[in-house]
């Protein structure tokens, strides 16, 4: 008894991680779930009008996204009607209503938020409209959506707080950038990341915050932790790579980092905003050694010290002075 369940337990992760790599190309439908209507008359691609209400352009997952169904729709020449929400619950509310006044065939959303929809689902509902959840799960009463297409973030909160215990050897003062408040990827990463946490005494979370999914709002929660702890983080985890993108940006910009030489690479770094500052120390000692080494032969009295003529650089003139330099 106790076997079996474990067999089907680890079958259905299996599952769910080959389901979690790539969405597959075609879905089969399954017996008892979408019951044919054999007396309807079939339609194509062609035939169909599909309002699919979209979040925003949060990140670059969502720019992904979006092309993906219009290029889609576009090659498949299904009439798509495609409404960007700019992040608020509200205007997909809105478009919803709209597409159940055009009378569209079917809905597609990405619930921006998870509660708050059974009103304007059961609308459509009554308007006979089915609504396809794409992207982001919403919590409402099954009979109100046909079915749900999405990852597992649940199960990306255990993979990505498994990889943090392996990378920090279970030793950890995490600070984490949270998706949007009530999303569903935000819930279940920050819920499933916990649940694998219980297992690793030593790894703490010592900080969490909403950055909305967008890089500029990450480097600004970054930014806030670091002042804070910064000396006591050790590991970021966040709800996505746009956060992590401007996590960094932040870790960039907190650290200050000198170094000596002023070779090319320190310039392309001071140009990409990674280094703050360089002081020159010449290498192209050449020149000087030979007139040295011939005036010594020669009996010629050289100073007992020649020092090297150098200079400071910074940021601001980086890519205009990196051009002239010669190592
Ligand atoms: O991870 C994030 C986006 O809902 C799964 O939303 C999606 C998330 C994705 O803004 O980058």
């Amino acid at each position: 008894m106790k076997i079996s369940r474990t067999l089907i337990l680890v079958a259905s992760t299996l599952l769910l991680i080959v389901q979690g790599c790539t969405p597959p190309p075609s879905i089969a439908p399954t017996a008892n779930e979408t019951p044919l209507d054999s007396a309807r008359p079939m339609k194509t691609y062609e035939d169909l009008v599909v309002g699919f209400a979209q979040i925003g352009a949060e990140s670059e997952w969502r720019t992904a996204d979006t092309a993906s169904i219009k290029q889609e729709a576009e090659r498949l020449g299904v009439e798509l009607k495609f409404m960007d929400a700019q992040q608020k619950q509200e205007n997909q509310i809105l478009a919803l209503r709209t597409f159940i006044a055009e009378r569209v065939d079917v809905i597609g959303i990405s619930p921006v938020v998870e509660t708050g929809w059974e009103e304007v689902f059961q609308e459509a509902k009554d308007a006979g409209i089915p609504i396809i959840l794409v992207d982001r799960s919403a919590d409402v009463p099954a009979d109100q959506y046909v079915t749900y297409l999405g990852s597992d973030f649940l199960e990306e909160g255990h993979k990505a707080a498994r990889v943090m215990a392996t990378l920090t050897n279970g030793n950890a003062k995490i600070v984490e950038l949270v998706g949007t408040l009530g999303s569903a990827p935000a819930n279940g990463r920050y819920k499933g990341f916990r649940e694998i946490l219980k297992s690793y005494p030593d790894m703490q979370i010592i900080g969490s915050e909403s950055g909305d999914f967008t890089r500029a709002r990450g480097r600004e929660v970054m930014r806030k932790f670091l002042q804070k702890q910064a000396s006591v983080i050790t590991a970021v985890y966040a709800h996505n790579d746009d956060m992590a993108l401007g996590a960094i940006q932040a870790i960039e910009e907190y650290i200050k980092i000198v170094s000596v030489d002023a070779a090319r690479g320190a310039f392309e770094a001071m140009i990409a905003g990674k280094l703050n500052a360089t002081i020159e120390c010449n290498p192209l000692l050449g020149p000087q050694f030979f007139e040295l080494a011939l005036k010594v032969v020669n009996g010629e009295a050289v100073p007992k010290r020649v020092p090297s003529v150098e200079s400071i650089f910074f940021p601001d003139n980086a890519a205009k002075i990196l051009p002239t330099r010669k190592y």
